[in-house]
């Protein structure tokens, strides 16, 4: 029986069309800014976002950690939605790296201008200075929800008014983007650092970009150093990135369609989805949720459990509408085994 792997688009295997790339990278040593193919997806990125800049970072964790400390100092309070990646699954990287606190507002990830501007410490001394507002899209831990793009130009506005900086972690963004058909230079537009991924659901095995100007690079190009993410053939690792920006941005629909059909089967078997599927998460609300995931294991089914009564099912270019449907009676029966 084939394995069914749902716990997260970080699970895909390069495609044969990927690994060809990967095979023909020219390379050259990439700390001394000599990796042709690394030089390549960098300019490719900062043009895709609209930014002077970008910078090639092993993972989503250090581009939004890299562009946190880059962008505030020890002491200051960082404002975001509530389940942000950056405070539940860093490990604590923003209190331990950049010395900040972390201030969630709003509601299921996300918040408005109001929640911002409530939020903002007055500039008083018994106060930590509030400098940075970290907003993620697509949310993760909200159900791989897309920020509404007016919402977002509102907070930015606010935050800018007020003399904020602004972090998005776009490690989904093409995900917006197809859901949306908003472009990723309009959503990263008002943001100073912007970090996408491509190792979700573009397919790349490893790699993030951090986008901004070239100032902010540079600055982020050190602590990208400090933190060990110097690399050197990483143009292996870019060839990668920049099939997948070619190749399987588009695709991404396919995965927001498998979703929906997961959703709509889901449905039909009388599991509630909440909320209903935006992108490609699908979140199932159930009674035990670590008793069912072990249920769905047995059947060659792998979806993670997110806490004791959700678990997150994520489609991705691994698998197609048939699995979906597999999936759908593989369910069926761990249903009927757990009742
Ligand atoms: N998220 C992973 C897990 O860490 C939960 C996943 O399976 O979804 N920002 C967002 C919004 C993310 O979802 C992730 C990864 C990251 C950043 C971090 O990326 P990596 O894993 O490359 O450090």
């Amino acid at each position: 029986m084939k394995t069914i792997d749902l716990r997260s688009d970080t699970v895909t295997r390069p495609t044969p069309g990927m690994r060809e790339a990967i095979a023909r990278a020219e390379v050259g040593d990439d700390v001394y800014g000599e990796d042709p193919t690394v030089n390549e997806l960098q300019q490719r990125a900062a043009a895709l976002l609209g930014k002077a800049a970008a910078i090639f970072v092993p993972s989503g964790t250090m581009a939004n950690q890299a562009s946190i400390r880059a962008l505030t100092r020890h002491g200051d309070v960082v404002l975001a939605g509530e389940g942000a990646h950056i405070l539940r699954y860093e490990s604590g990287a923003p209190a331990a790296i950049s010395g900040v606190q972390v201030k969630t507002i709003g509601a299921d990830g996300l918040f408005d201008a109001d929640d911002v501007r409530s939020a903002i410490h007055p500039p008083e001394h018994h106060y930590a200075p509030t400098t940075l507002v970290a907003l993620e899209n697509t949310h993760n831990a909200a159900g791989g929800r897309v920020f509404p793009y007016e919402q977002l130009r509102r907070v930015a506005d606010v935050a800018r008014d007020r003399g904020l900086r602004l972090h998005l972690d776009g490690a989904r963004l093409f995900n917006a983007v197809i859901a949306t058909g908003i472009a990723a230079a309009a959503w990263a537009e008002p943001f100073d650092t912007v970090s996408f991924c491509l190792s979700k659901g573009l397919g790349a095995p490893a790699g993030s970009l951090v986008c901004a100007s070239a100032e902010i690079i540079d600055r982020v190009h050190r602590l990208r150093k400090m933190l060990g993410g110097g690399m050197r053939q990483a143009g292996i690792l870019a060839a990668a990135g920049l099939y997948a920006l070619t190749h399987h941005v588009e695709r991404l629909a396919e995965d927001h369609a498998n979703a929906r059909r997961l959703a709509d089967g889901l449905q039909h078997l009388g599991i509630v989805v909440d909320p209903p599927p935006e992108t490609n998460m699908v979140f199932l609300r159930v009674d035990q949720a670590t008793r069912f995931a072990h249920a769905l294991r047995a059947r060659g089914l792998l979806i993670n459990p997110v806490d004791a009564t959700s678990l997150r099912a994520v489609t991705h270019i691994d698998v197609s509408a048939d699995d979906v449907d597999d999936a759908l009676a593989r369910i069926r029966e761990a249903l009927a085994a757990t009742r």
